[in-house]
């Protein structure tokens, strides 16, 4: 297969290339060496809960050993996607907040609150007093709310009660599934999808849809939350991407993974005089650090620190022979990284204690060492510049962008600062300048080509004056194609958003942030409700969410928590459900009449694009700001007054 045909971007097809020339395998290789895969595991009905099956579902056997139904099967599956996806995103949520409460706590941390508004807005959210009481104080009583709502017994998440419309809480409660505590819902989902606990597929959906409340709602606001406070909030940024900002004469250390705790630190070492004369005496000209997922985007909003590449390019990276560490903590890191990294002088460097991988070397990172580790990665990195073999093949195509946009930041961006607030958005929703919104995030996979999905469908919705908010590879993707840069509002979109971008300054699509950072999304349309004008519930803005090429557990969750907070969802490889005919409906239609959103799948970006319009335009209707230009009769003093010259 050409490059090409594997991706649309010109860095990656270049490495493509030079890794079938070299012989060296890549996903897309071993993605066709899989082919064809297993029908019965895409469509969900495979059940290997107990040691009585596995059962697959077919005319011959409909049911599992136990009785159990298609419709049961793919539910226990898809929640269990559910709940691996919630606890990637609420873990490292518990990473952070630990973190924080060490920085809090304690007198001579690496770490310090670096935001202080944002702590004492947060935790008057929490129900914190602010008045009167020192950062340290207020932050030391944030930490140990925040912790408590991972495991807490009674009542549910304090989140969930103060940052969505109430609208939207009462929808949750009517149906039951307002998240009690992020642990218990993930357990739960376990507990109910044990054989022979829950059959009946429409509750055990229920608590998928908690579970993934309480993610999006729980675990990953905490996490965005906190890193902004601790890290600081991000803040409009200009930045570089694509492999080309990898540097040849320079050392290069790329992290990749998702949380920011050691990459924070590492860019704040990297610079350190000593460690650059290092690699000076080691001929290089100064240690230049990228980033690859959402490691890369959580360093990048808030530093603009280079981002090599999305989640398809991480074996392209260390192709390029120019890679002296590669530094990883957890998710999204390929296995075959440890391997491919041994046939280059590569350092594949785990911290976490919870992903070791074979062929790496393990340094495991420890916050209350934070500094010292940090150097001691980064000297491992000078000290292995010296052993790159042969020549380097780092591409040249770089693209530029601007990053760092949040929800608090908007208010800025869109109002000045006399006047900081959504309304200029939502008036310009309502006038029809802007047609409405929409949440285009997730991976890559090597099912469609590489960034294909993300960049036809982001355009087409440009094009048609719809205002995209990124995270995640799908930013990445927007990234590298130039649809971040302030002048791409000339060049893709339709006239009434151009305007707008123009007028304020801002590109037409918006990097929010890594995974977890969707919920600066909820928040988003939080206020966009709170500021009126477009209903009272997420589910009456004419907004729409997509995930055209996702891959991960942890998209099924995000996917689960915006149709569960109103949003229409279309995603491009369809869950796993579609051997089980009545969960399909449900989750494709019914589930609409309760929550307000819905689920859809499509794998062309351009009809994806076709889908998330007719939506926008039907939510404008109900709305009433789709009104049709009144007729203008003129008079003679009308006609007059119109100039011919
Ligand atoms: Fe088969 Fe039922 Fe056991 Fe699943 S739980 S493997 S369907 S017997
Ligand atoms: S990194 S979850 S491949 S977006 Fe968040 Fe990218 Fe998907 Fe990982």
């Amino acid at each position: 297969m050409e490059p090409k045909e594997r991706s649309s971007d010109k860095a990656s097809q270049e490495m493509i290339a030079c890794m079938a020339q070299a012989g060296q395998q890549n996903a897309w290789d071993r993605f066709d060496s899989q082919l064809p895969q297993c029908g019965f595991g895409k469509q969900g009905i495979c059940c290997r809960i107990c040691a009585m099956g596995p059962c697959r579902i077919s005319k011959k056997s409909p049911l599992g050993v136990c009785g159990a139904t298609a419709d049961t099967i793919a539910a226990r599956n898809l929640l269990r996607m559910i709940a691996a996806g919630a606890a990637s995103h609420s873990d490292h949520g518990r990473e952070v907040a630990h973190t924080f409460k060490m920085a809090a706590e304690s007198e001579n941390s690496d770490y310090m609150i670096k935001d202080e508004l944002k702590l004492r807005e947060v935790a008057a959210r929490y129900g914190i007093k602010v008045e009167g009481r020192q950062t340290k104080e207020i932050a030391c009583e944030l930490a140990d709310v925040a912790l408590s709502e991972f495991g807490k017994q009674e009542g549910t998440l304090i989140s969930t009660q103060v940052y969505p419309p109430p609208a939207r809480q009462k929808v949750w409660q009517q149906l039951g599934v307002t998240p009690r505590s992020i642990d218990r819902d993930i357990v739960e989902i376990m507990h109910r999808t044990h054989m022979g606990v829950g059959s009946d597929y429409k509750n055990l959906m229920k608590q998928g849809i908690r579970a993934s409340l309480s993610d999006g709602w729980g675990g990953s606001l905490i996490a965005t939350e906190l890193s902004d406070i601790l890290f600081g909030a991000p803040w409009p940024i200009r930045f570089g991407t694509n492999l080309g900002v990898l540097d040849a004469k320079q050392v290069n250390i790329v992290v990749h993974g998702h949380e920011p705790t050691l990459s924070d630190i590492i860019v704040a070492v990297s610079q350190e005089p000593e460690l650059v004369q290092m690699a000076k005496d080691k001929g290089a000209e100064g240690i230049n650090l990228a980033g690859i997922c959402c490691t890369a985007n959580e360093i990048l909003m808030r530093h603009g620190i280079p981002v090599a590449g999305n989640f398809l390019q991480q074996e392209l990276a260390i192709m390029t022979g120019a890679v002296d560490v590669m530094l990883v903590d957890v998710q999204c890191i390929m296995p075959s990284l440890g391997s491919l990294s041994k046939c280059f002088h590569t350092k594949l460097i785990t911290t976490s204690p919870k992903c070791k991988i074979d062929g790496a070397e393990h340094i495991e990172f420890h916050e209350d060492k934070a500094l010292e580790i940090a150097r001691q990665i980064i000297s491992v990195a000078i000290d292995n510049y010296g052993n790159r073999k042969g020549k380097t093949s780092v591409p040249k195509t770089t693209e530029r962008g601007i990053a760092g946009f949040t929800t608090e930041n908007i208010f800025y961006n869109l109002g000045g600062r006399f006047r900081a607030s959504y309304r200029p958005l939502n008036d310009n929703v309502i006038n029809g300048r802007i047609r409405g919104a929409a949440g285009v995030v997730g991976c890559n996979n090597p099912k469609q080509v590489h960034d294909y999905g993300h960049l036809t469908l982001i355009k087409e919705l440009i094009k048609n004056n719809v205002l995209v908010v990124s995270t995640g590879c799908s930013a990445i993707a927007a990234a590298k194609a130039g649809l971040m840069r302030p002048d791409a509002a000339a060049k893709y979109c339709g006239k009434g958003l151009q305007e707008v971008c123009e007028t304020v300054g801002i590109p037409p699509v918006l990097h929010v942030g890594s995974c977890v950072d969707n919920s600066r999304i909820l928040t988003i349309l939080s206020n966009v409700v709170a500021e009126g004008g477009l209903g009272e519930d997420i589910s009456q803005l004419p907004v729409a969410g997509a995930a055209p090429e996702w891959m991960s557990e942890k998209a099924v969750s995000i996917g689960m928590y915006f149709v569960a907070s109103g949003v229409y969802t279309v995603i491009s490889e369809p869950l796993p459900i579609l051997g089980a005919p009545n969960l399909t409906r449900y989750l494709t239609e019914e589930i609409e009449q309760e929550l307000g959103g819905k689920w859809a799948f499509e794998c062309d970006p351009i009809k994806t694009a076709e889908m998330m319009l007719e939506h926008i335009e039907n939510k404008r209707d109900a709305l009433g700001i789709n009104k049709k230009g009144e007729r203008k009769l003129y008079d003679m003093a009308d006609r007059r007054a119109i100039s011919v010259e």
